[in-house]
């Protein structure tokens, strides 16, 4: 058995060890089950907050909750993170889309990864042998949140997101589980208080309390982890966003005096950037896309989810330089894409007067086997037709 002197040094070096494996952020959490988090999410679940991601089950809430599930002897947690707060050169002209920063540059799963193994390797040249040690980021079935949470990393903001005093919510966050019994951080005292700006910036009204998030119309769902269409209700409420969004950290004060880090593996020129040009995304293969992307967390949407939010957002967006490649993209393999590209050619028919999106449409549908894209198509008809029609009528009269 230690001392607790011996235990606090033991702490402190693994603490000072972390920092050295680039992971500022570190706190100690014990590993009891988190019962308030399963708690949360089994309500959400529910209520219906998570139907659209059907693997965030009752079963796996429960799993992701108890620590011991992975570990049966574990102790503590050791809870990690790490800025992604980059700084993007303004974009030049062109259509350009929206792609949240967290997925700016390299994909995190594997940045983190690489960190993770490493501070692990030395982790166990320091602490007594025996020592079992287990990883995760992100995709792993543990709480991330609510393990920052514990060990002090930070606090719940209303937006959902972990606020940090250092770095605001642009925090990725990850955890190495352990059997090693390590004296436990103190949760952070701060909250947001009567601040509550995040709550109606959100374009999509997702945060349906403080804290709560109905994910089924986050617009990081829609353009992330939804594999179908986006339902049409939605679309015009993405506004330029093609991958990810930030509205509601981008609102927070918190984040507006958040430090911006030196350039690292998550700066915008180790991946897609802060604002990538659209037409030329709509041309894209799927070996063009996987060289292009497959390093970033883009891959996560595939060919198929980008090109269908590339198209929402250049009918959005309305402008009819987009016209042609949005024609071509009538023509894509991929019927996701075939009829988002239909709606955004209705969109731009909608907004820009006298634009020849009709005989497209119309040519499209005829050869057209697909029922929902045969629907979309048909929809957009309409709306051209009735921009000709009142044209025409103008014309008239
Ligand atoms: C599923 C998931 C999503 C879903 C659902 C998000 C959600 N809010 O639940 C979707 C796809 C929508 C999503 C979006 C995003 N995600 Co995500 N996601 C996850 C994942 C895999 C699980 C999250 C989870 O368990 N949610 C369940 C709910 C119940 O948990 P919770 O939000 O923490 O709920 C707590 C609070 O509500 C709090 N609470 C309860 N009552 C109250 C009351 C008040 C007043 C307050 C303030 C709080 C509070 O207690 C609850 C339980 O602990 C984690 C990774 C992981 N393994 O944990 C990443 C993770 C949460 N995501 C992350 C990120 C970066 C994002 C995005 C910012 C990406 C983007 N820019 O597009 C957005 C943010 C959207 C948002 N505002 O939440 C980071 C968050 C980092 C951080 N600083 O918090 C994580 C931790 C990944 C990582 N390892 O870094 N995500």
């Amino acid at each position: 058995m230690s001392s607790p002197t011996e235990t606090l040094k033991l702490k402190e070096a693994v603490k000072q060890l972390a920092r050295q494996h680039g992971f500022p952020l570190v706190g100690i959490a014990s590993a009891e089950r988190f019962v308030e988090a399963e708690q949360s999410l089994l309500e959400r679940i529910a209520a219906g907050f998570f139907a659209g991601l059907s693997w965030f089950t009752a079963e796996r809430a429960r799993f992701c909750c108890e620590p011991r599930n992975h570990m049966a002897d574990a102790c503590s947690l050791i809870a990690l993170g790490i800025s992604y707060n980059a700084l993007a050169a303004p974009a030049a002209s062109g259509l350009r889309g929206r792609v949240a920063r967290y997925a700016w540059g390299r994909d995190y799963h594997h940045e983190l990864g690489e960190r993770l193994k490493k501070f692990c390797r030395d982790l166990r040249t320091i602490c007594p042998p025996g020592i079992k040690l287990k990883t995760f980021v992100d995709h792993g079935r543990i709480v991330d949140r609510a393990v920052a949470q514990r060990a002090g990393l930070g606090w719940y903001g209303k937006n959902s997101n972990i606020l940090t005093h250092q770095f605001g919510s642009w925090v990725f966050l990850a955890e190495v589980l352990t059997n090693l019994p390590l004296p436990p951080d103190a949760p952070v005292r701060t909250h947001c208080g009567h601040c509550q700006v995040c709550i109606p910036a959100c374009p999509t009204g997702a945060i349906v309390a403080p804290g709560v998030i109905h994910s089924d119309r986050c617009i990081s769902f829609l353009t992330i982890e939804l594999r179908g269409p986006i339902p049409r209700a939605l679309r015009p409420l993405i506004g330029d966003w093609i991958f990810g969004c930030d509205v509601c950290q981008d609102v927070c004060p918190v984040n507006r005096k958040a430090a911006v880090v030196a350039p690292s593996a998550f700066a915008p020129e180790h991946g897609v950037g802060a604002r990538p040009e659209l037409l030329p995304l709509l041309g894209l293969s799927d070996q063009e896309f996987r060289q292009r992307f497959g390093h970033t967390p883009l891959s996560r949407a595939g060919r198929r989810g980008l090109l269908r939010n590339v198209c929402v957002a250049l009918g959005n967006l309305g402008d009819p330089v987009a016209i042609p490649a949005l024609q071509r993209a009538l023509g894509d393999p991929e019927p996701l894409v075939r009829g988002h590209a239909a709606w955004a050619l209705g969109q731009l028919a909608e907004k820009n007067p006298g634009c020849q999106t009709y005989s497209a449409l119309q040519e499209r549908l005829s050869r057209e086997t697909d029922g929902w894209v045969r629907e979309e198509i048909a929809l957009a008809l309409r709306l051209a037709q009735q921009e000709t029609a009142s044209r025409s009528s103008q014309a008239s009269s």
